[in-house]
């Protein structure tokens, strides 16, 4: 019965995302979602990323957060358009509640949508949100073993970024270990190693985006399995 019921949750989900996905291609707006686990830099990365990319075009930012709208306030001074999330404990964002937050925004105005995710590894993959691109983010402190504890993220996602490879130097961390296990979950996947604090790495991530959000077409068959 159980079950019965997460699927039928699952299948809602998917079809509101699909549909979402369809509202933003006819409006030529695409969606990003980045997730990682709690602190692994998701809204440092989206601060960087916004001092490029909202120069290029107008960016609008769905944070999703447990409690609190602390990531919100952090945003605010880049003047993009903003909605906050509280899940109310949920692990995860779902497309119902992403529907409701681009309803406050004004899309018509908007080239790029950026959802910060609840920090998690596993619950967030199994929700597509009607995005185009999944982001995985992983930082240095957390080991280089994730990459194979967690492979439904690496598999899902378009792009990797492994952040904090400032704090290298002080860890037992392994960037070959954690390319090696990443390259046996998805041989192609691009992984852009930088630091979101000292900015070493950074540009090749945003010419990476830019490129991809900016020039690349529409890609409208991905699914929540992509
Ligand atoms: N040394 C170092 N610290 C970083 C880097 N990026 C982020 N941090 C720090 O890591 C901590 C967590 O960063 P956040 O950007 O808040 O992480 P988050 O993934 O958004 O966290 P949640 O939203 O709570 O899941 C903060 O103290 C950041 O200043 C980095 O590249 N190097
Ligand atoms: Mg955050």
């Amino acid at each position: 019965m159980i079950i019965e019921l997460q699927q039928s949750v699952m299948r809602a989900n998917n079809t509101k995302a699909s549909e979402l996905r369809a509202m933003l291609d006819a409006k030529q707006v695409k969606m990003i979602n980045i997730i990682g686990s709690p602190g692994a830099g998701k809204t440092t990365l989206l601060e960087r990323t916004l001092e490029r990319l909202s120069a290029r075009t107008a960016v609008a930012v769905i944070e999703g957060d447990v409690e609190t709208a602390r990531d919100a306030e952090r945003l605010q001074r880049f003047g993009v358009q903003l909605v906050s999330i509280n899940t109310g404990g949920m692990c995860h964002l779902e497309a119902p509640a992403i529907a409701g937050a681009l309803e406050q925004l004004n899309l018509s105005e908007i080239g790029v949508v950026v959802i910060e995710n609840v920090g998690n590894l596993i619950c967030p993959v199994e929700f597509d949100l009607g995005d185009h691109l999944k982001v995985a983010i992983s930082s240095v402190p957390e080991g280089d073993d994730k990459p194979g504890k967690y492979p439904a993220l690496f598999r899902a996602a378009e792009v990797a970024v492994l952040n904090k490879i400032d704090l290298a130097p002080y860890t037992d961390f392994s960037l070959e270990a954690f390319e090696a296990d990443l390259r046996s979950i998805n041989p192609g996947l691009p992984l852009f190693p930088l630091s979101a604090r000292t900015s070493e790495g950074l540009e090749a991530w945003l010419d990476w985006l830019e490129q991809r959000v900016l020039t690349a077409p529409l890609d409208t068959d991905r699914s929540s399995s992509s």
